[in-house]
């Protein structure tokens, strides 16, 4: 039975890529941060109670910031794969705590490199790293692929550029099998709360029900190439069972605006928003309520604003994948689109509305958290 390890196994990714591989037969291992309340929610289905015999899923605590624990951990394992998912994964975050994110997410990859080097697995264990297209940043060319300069714009970007040219050295110095996936951005029903797609899902949902007056954006004319998070950590996968180690572009080759992610989403719930200005003093109001979605929303309601503090100190305008690569060396291909990807968050993100909107009514209110 193969072993893998992953961090970051409990966000998006994680979460998926564990359904994978537990359904492909693998052990699976994966490092959780303790926290003061639970932090498990997106593994909790594939949860085997850990006093049965042959439990496949195991988590141990841990941190990418943290040497020791981390090289403990490999050496009790001794995995066949490793994926280093884990980072401090938002991009206006990272402004605001760019020491951290560069000691987690460009330190804590060389120190997964450097465990398995110093524990003699580097022959054994296979690496994947979460590469990203914001490398690409401030873009030199367009459609963006494997050979593309990088041009990083966050603190976030310049320390996954570390963590890409670090596994690339690895691969050079030690003959490790260590590999990039450059993946556009992915998203699902699990997606974190505050990145773009699912802040709108879940604001015009709430908004719907009117457990929310506004949704409050930064920068609606970026340009996104979206794919679905299950087919993106099936490449993850794939990329590690080549013959040699190469790195990826992973991308729908696609893009579209974050205006035009709004639309979709509002129509999905039934409600046609126009938006007027000029992205910066700009609002999107109702004109048209359709279907019984969406109770609280009547025509002439503003539901959409700007709020400059979503704005970032550098953007990255507009990122377009081509995946020819994927596709013609291991037969990848997206199979969810932007639009269908939609379609399953507002449909996730409205039940969940609703469920709050029924306990509001019988008087069991719960804050809804608005913060992006
Ligand atoms: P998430 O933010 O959903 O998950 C990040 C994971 O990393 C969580 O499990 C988080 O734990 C964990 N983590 C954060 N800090 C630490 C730390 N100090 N030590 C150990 N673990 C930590 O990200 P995604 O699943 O969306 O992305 C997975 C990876 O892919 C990330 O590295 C991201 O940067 C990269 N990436 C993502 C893309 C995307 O569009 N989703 C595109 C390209 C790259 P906790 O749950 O406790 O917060
Ligand atoms: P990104 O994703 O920065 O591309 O990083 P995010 O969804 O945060 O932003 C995408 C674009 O939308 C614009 N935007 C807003 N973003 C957020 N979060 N909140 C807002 O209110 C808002 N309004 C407009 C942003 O400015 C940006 O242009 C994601 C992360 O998953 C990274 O870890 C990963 O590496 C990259 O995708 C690929």
């Amino acid at each position: 039975m193969k072993k893998a390890l992953i961090t970051g196994i409990t966000g998006q990714d994680g979460s998926y890529l564990t359904e994978l591989l537990l359904e492909k037969g693998y052990e699976v291992h994966g490092i959780k941060r303790r926290a003061s309340l639970f932090n498990t929610q997106r593994v909790d289905h594939l949860y085997q109670d850990p006093h049965m015999n042959d439990t496949r899923l195991k988590l141990h605590y841990g941190d990418l910031s943290d040497t020791s624990n981390l090289t403990r951990i490999i050496r009790d394992i001794e995995p066949d794969e490793v994926y280093n998912l884990g980072a401090q994964s938002h991009v206006a975050v990272s402004f605001e705590a760019p020491e951290y994110t560069a000691d987690v997410d460009a330190v804590g990859t060389l120190r997964i490199l450097e465990a398995i080097r110093f524990l003699g697995l580097e022959k054994k264990t296979r690496f994947y790293q979460a590469s990203t297209s914001e490398l690409f940043g401030l873009v030199q060319e367009i459609p963006q692929r494997e050979t593309t300069p990088f041009y990083p714009r966050s603190p976030y970007a310049v320390a996954k550029m570390y963590a890409y040219w670090i596994a690339v050295n690895y691969r050079e110095s030690y003959d490790m099998f260590a590999c990039n996936g450059i993946l556009f951005n992915h998203e699902s029903p699990r997606r974190g709360e505050t990145f773009v797609t699912r802040k709108i899902t879940r604001g015009l949902s709430n908004i719907a029900m009117g457990l929310e007056p506004c949704l409050y954006m930064g920068n609606i004319d970026s340009l996104r190439d979206w794919g679905h998070a299950k087919d993106y950590v099936r490449m993850q996968w794939m990329m590690l069972q080549q013959d040699a180690p190469e790195d990826f572009v992973i991308a729908t080759g696609v893009q579209y605006s974050v205006r035009e992610f709004i639309t979709w989403a509002a129509a999905d719930l039934g409600i046609t928003v126009e938006f007027s200005g000029d992205g910066v003093e700009e609002t999107g109001t109702v004109t048209k309520v359709e279907g019984d979605l969406a109770p609280a929303v009547e025509p002439g309601q503003v539901i959409v604003r700007i709020d400059p503090r979503y704005f970032r100190p550098a953007e990255v305008d507009t990122l377009l994948g081509d995946p020819s690569k994927a596709k013609e060396k291991l037969g990848w291909v997206p199979e969810i689109t932007a639009r269908e990807m939609c379609r399953e968050m507002v449909a996730a993100d409205h039940k969940a509305a609703r469920r709050h909107a029924l306990l509001k009514e019988h008087g069991l209110e719960l804050p809804v958290s608005v913060e992006g």
